[in-house]
Formats: structure tokens, sequence, C-alpha cells
């Protein structure tokens, strides 16, 4: 065999074991390793074109033509077989990626404030909008900021045993004292005036002081622990018409609508004169139902004027100033705005009463 018919020879079989691995490879990378192979530098095909070399000078174009299609050849097959190893990849892709656009979506839930909390949240911020400062204190009191400085005599009822959660003694080297649990938030409004006094200020002074409190009582209408929120402002020439006033603005707020209000005479010890406050019955507008129990009234808080001896006790000037002062059960409140009908739907944590309250 002539030197140009060997090296025709072994372009052909070249070709057609290198079309052959072009068409079983499985890989984009595996492809571009046999380009490489084949038509690299150091490549079969190279390898064979320095054989071309040693050819006589008039032989070398026609051989070279061969090497040039052949090269032309195996670039084609590389090209086509790219191209449908792509498609094929991507092919693969679209399938392993693929989802079902009409399963039901996966729900998120979401939590809620508890019913008692949002009230405390409400009630605070309608005070607060009025200008009154947020205060908070210690649940665990001693007897001076609960019932002493409130005017409360150690006769009181509410300083027995079986009314109020005493505590282990607070001790202090030798300075012993008995402990409570607050059995009001009044405590916080005396800390705050106390405080407030000791930075060097006058009055006016307006306090808004939302909390837990404790009382030894437990029966349907009572729990151990409920909230208050309680309110009070001392300035010079504070009456009784503004304590209706505040209290007109704050109901109507709460209660989303004009509510009118009606002040019975009452006896508190921290607070003269005192008087209980209904609100016009929201079920019934005032015709008589079974939650007004025909009245047409409902009882929403307590309130008064607070007494001199509590302004004395926090070191107020009782005959330069005067004060209105407010209490509620936070409970009681959200009951008549909800609807709902026992306290103790608050304290079970049913999860059905707490997903229907949620907001
Ligand atoms: C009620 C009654 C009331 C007060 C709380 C108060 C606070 C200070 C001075 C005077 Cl520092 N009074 N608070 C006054 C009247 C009534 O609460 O039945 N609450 C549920």
């Amino acid at each position: 065999m002539s030197e140009i018919d060997s090296l025709k020879a072994q372009l052909e079989s070249l070709q057609s074991e290198a079309l052959e691995s072009f068409a079983l490879a499985a890989s984009l990378s595996e492809l571009q390793q046999l380009r490489v192979n084949y038509l690299g530098k150091k490549g079969a095909l190279t390898e064979v074109l320095k054989g071309v070399g040693k050819l006589p000078p008039q032989e070398r174009p026609v051989i070279g033509q061969h090497v040039n299609a052949t090269k032309t050849a195996l670039a084609a097959a590389l090209d086509g077989c790219e191209a449908s190893l792509a498609v094929k990849a991507k092919a693969e892709r679209i399938e392993a990626e693929r989802i079902d656009v009409t399963l039901p979506g996966r729900s998120s839930t979401s939590g809620a404030l508890h019913p008692v909390q949002q009230g405390l949240d409400e009630m605070t911020a309608i005070f607060s909008q009025m200008g009154f400062a947020v205060a908070e204190g210690p649940e665990i009191e001693n007897e001076f900021h609960n019932f002493d400085a409130l005017n409360i005599p150690p006769e009181h009822p509410a300083r027995a045993m079986h009314d109020t959660f005493f505590v282990k003694e607070f001790a202090e080297g030798e300075q012993s004292e008995p402990m409570l649990l607050r059995t009001h938030t009044s405590p916080v409004q005396i800390r705050a005036m106390k405080r407030f006094l000791e930075e060097g200020h006058e009055p006016p002074l307006a306090v808004v002081a939302p909390g837990r409190v404790y009382r030894c009582d437990y029966d349907v209408t009572h729990s151990p622990m409920f909230h208050q929120v309680e309110v009070f402002k001392v300035d010079r020439d504070v009456s009784m018409a503004h304590l209706k006033g505040v209290l007109k603005h704050f109901l109507s707020t709460y209660f989303e609508k004009e509510v009118s209000i009606r002040l019975r005479p009452h006896y508190f010890p921290f607070t003269e004169p005192s008087a209980e406050v209904d609100i016009g019955c929201v079920f019934c507008a005032g015709k008589g139902c079974r939650i007004c129990k025909g009245s047409g009234w409902i009882e929403v808080l307590g309130s008064g004027m607070i007494h001199p001896n509590v302004l004395r006790s926090v070191g107020i000037d009782a005959e330069a100033f005067s004060g209105f002062a407010f209490g509620l059960g936070v409970e009681r409140l959200v009951m008549l705005k909800k609807g709902i009908p026992d306290l103790r739907l608050f304290f079970e944590n049913d999860v059905r009463f707490l997903r229907r309250m949620g907001s």
C-alpha cells in the first residue's frame, strides 16, 4: 500500500472510530474530552498530520484536503452531539423539577394575642392617646403600697389572709415585712406619684397602669388572677366633671359607639366621693334584657376623687391639688364587648375559644 493510501485508510478508521465514540458520549464533559483527544494540539488528527510531512511535496495537498475534510466532519459531529446532549440535559432537568401546580397550597397558621391581652392593649392605647403616661410595677408588693398608702385601714377585710395572697416575708438584714400579691394596680399608681415627686416635679400628673392582680377568690365570676386598668389624674382644680369626660370618651371609644354613662354613689377607702359607673346597656340599648337584668344599665367600673389622705401619703399638697381615679376589671369589659358568656373561658385555654377570639 502506498504511503498516501495508508494515510487515507488511517484517516477513515480514525473518523469512524471518532464518530462512534461521539455518539456514545453520555455527557457534555465527556464530549469536551473527546474534542481535545481528536482535534486538540496533541490530538489524533495532529498525529496523522505529522505523517504528511514524510510525503513527496506534490502529494501533500491531496492528503491535506482529506485531513481538513475529516477535521470538518469531526467538528460538525461534535457540535451536533453537543447540541443534542444539551437538549437532553435540559429536558431531564425540567422533568426533575416538575411541580404539580394543581396541588392544594400549604396553609400557614399564625397565632394571636389572648383576648385579655388584646383588651389591655386597646384600653391602654386609648388612655395613652389622651395623654396618660403608661406605668407598670411589681406584682409582689408590701402592705404600704398596696394598703396603707391607699387609706385602707389595718382592720379592713381586704387585708385578711382569706382575701389576699400573702407570700413569704421579705427579709433584708434585721428588717423584715409581710409581702403579698398586689390585689389591685393602685400600688403602681402610688409608686408613680412618689417617683414623680422624688424627681422634683409638680402635678399635673396623669397615669394609666395596666396589669395582673390577685385575690383569694375563686367562683363562677371570680378568678384568683385577673387584670385591671387603673387611671388617675392629679392637678389643680381637677373635678368630677373631668372624671366624667374621660370616662365617657374612654367607654365610647372602647365600645366603638356613643355610650351613655351614669354615676352612682359608692364607697371606696381611697376616693371621696366615690362612684360606681354604669353604661347604658350595649345589648338592649336600655330597654332591659338578661345581661342588664332588666335595668337598662351595666356596671363597668369604680371611680372617685382621690382621698386627701392618699395624696398626703405620697407627699402631694392636698390643699393645692385634687385628682380623680378609677379602676376597671379588664376581663369584665372584654366579656361585654365580645359577648363572652363565662369568665372561665379566658383561663381554660381551649384552642377553639382562642382561635375564635384571635383577631
Ligand atoms: C374598682 C374600683 C378604683 C381607684 C380604683 C385609685 C388609685 C389611687 C388613688 C385613688 Cl392611686 N384611687 N384607684 C379609685 C376608685 C376605684 O377601682 O372596682 N375597680 C375594679
